[in-house]
């Protein structure tokens, strides 16, 4: 190992300080911090130019994006999403009042299975949410046929999702809402701060002002809103990072290949399938023959102070406490034998090597 440091699953990626601080001397001189400033403008058109997006608006972390996105189109149901997930995806479904009904997985793609969707529709049914697992593109035409059949609203849950591509468009474009995360462990960082992204003008506007309580232009109160605001410092770091996301998202990819070519071949062990799209590969989960396997390698690996997290265990249909009981087997079986490695900018090739050698 390159020195005696502890290696986390990831490390944020972050621009040089006197870059940051240059941006947070404007905030100081004009004393705006918040209520969309100057600087979470610029972030958000910076970044909607890169990515090629219609509209992006930025909020203080995934989980509001969520729920704002729920609360734009006005849902009262129930909406089907996939067990396979942080529990942000279905505490943002319970917070506003819908009830979540989980659809298992691709064992491959890790994503929902589009073709279990359609037989838990109900009539209480109003939207499916799935989510693009560790950046791999869902589905999305499949999901997209079966909601037109049946009246459905989509929100994908695209927490992991910046840099990723469908039919040669950013993945975020997609259904009628797609909500990011830009929390410090996401591939572009705000610390933290997250997105609503949406095609549509009318509902575009509408998150707008469910972002700042409800107000219209003229101070109103025409929705029920909240606060989903981002902050000048946060998109003061956001400008910042953005300047190194194209370096980022190269870097990921060349560390992902390099966990590839040395793990593949090992009895075992699977990789996730991208089976639709492009993945940023952002994340490096490897797929283990049993959780025993899993937890002698994860002891090892911890032994040499390099710490890899068991994304997602437990399979979030699971969490008794808080939800009714829903079988997803596929889901359940993948959660105990799954573990993301570490993958950040500054892991070395030698971390790699290192990592690889314990297995
Ligand atoms: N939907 C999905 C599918 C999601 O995965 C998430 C969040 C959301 C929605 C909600 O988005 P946000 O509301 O969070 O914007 C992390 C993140 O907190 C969470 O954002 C993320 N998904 C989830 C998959 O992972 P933890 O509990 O594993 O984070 P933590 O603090 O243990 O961090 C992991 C490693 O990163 C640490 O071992 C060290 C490193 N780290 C972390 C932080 C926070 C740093 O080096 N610096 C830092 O500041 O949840």
């Amino acid at each position: 190992m390159t020195d005696s440091k502890p290696i986390f699953v990831t490390m944020p990626s972050l621009a040089p300080l006197e870059e940051f601080t240059e941006l947070l001397k404007g905030v100081w001189e004009r004393g705006i911090l918040t209520h969309n400033g100057p600087l979470v403008q610029r972030f958000e058109n910076e970044l909607s130019q890169k990515l090629g997006l219609t509209n992006f608006v930025s909020v203080s972390n995934g989980t509001i994006a969520l729920q704002m996105a729920i609360k734009a189109l006005e849902l009262k149901g129930e909406i089907i999403t996939t067990p396979f997930t942080w529990i942000a995806t279905v505490s943002a479904i319970k917070w506003e009042g819908c009830t979540p009904v989980f659809c298992d997985i691709d064992p491959e793609t890790l994503n929902i299975d589009p073709s279990k969707i359609e037989a838990l529709i109900t009539d209480k049914t109003v939207a499916i949410m799935p989510v693009h697992v560790f950046g791999n593109p869902c589905d999305v035409d499949a999901i997209e046929a079966i909601a037109i059949k049946h009246n459905l609203k989509v929100i994908y849950d695209g927490a992991h999702a910046i840099g990723s591509t469908y039919n040669g468009k950013s993945l975020l474009e997609y259904g009628d809402i797609t909500a990011t995360s830009l929390h410090a462990t996401k591939l572009l960082n705000t610390a933290e701060g997250g997105a609503c992204i949406t095609n549509n003008t009318e509902i575009n506007e509408k998150i707008k002002r469910i972002r700042f309580f409800g107000h219209d232009d003229s101070k109103d109160i025409v929705e029920d809103g909240f606060n989903g605001k981002m902050t000048e410092v946060h998109a003061a770091l956001g400008i910042a990072n953005m300047k190194y996301y194209d370096e980022v998202l190269e870097d990921r990819k060349l560390k992902y290949q390099k966990y590839v070519s040395g793990l593949t071949g090992l009895q075992g062990l699977q990789f996730q399938k991208v089976k639709h799209g492009n993945s940023n590969y952002s994340y490096f989960p490897v797929i283990f023959d049993s959780e025993e396997q899993l937890l002698k390698v994860e002891a090892e690996l911890n032994m040499n102070k390099i710490f890899p997290r068991r994304y997602f265990y437990p399979s979030v249909n699971t969490y008794s406490k808080i939800l009714e009981p829903q079988s997803c087997p596929i889901s359940e079986d993948i959660s105990r034998r799954i573990l993301c490695l570490p993958l950040y900018w500054e892991l070395t090739s030698d971390d790699i090597y290192s990592i690889i050698k314990t297995f």
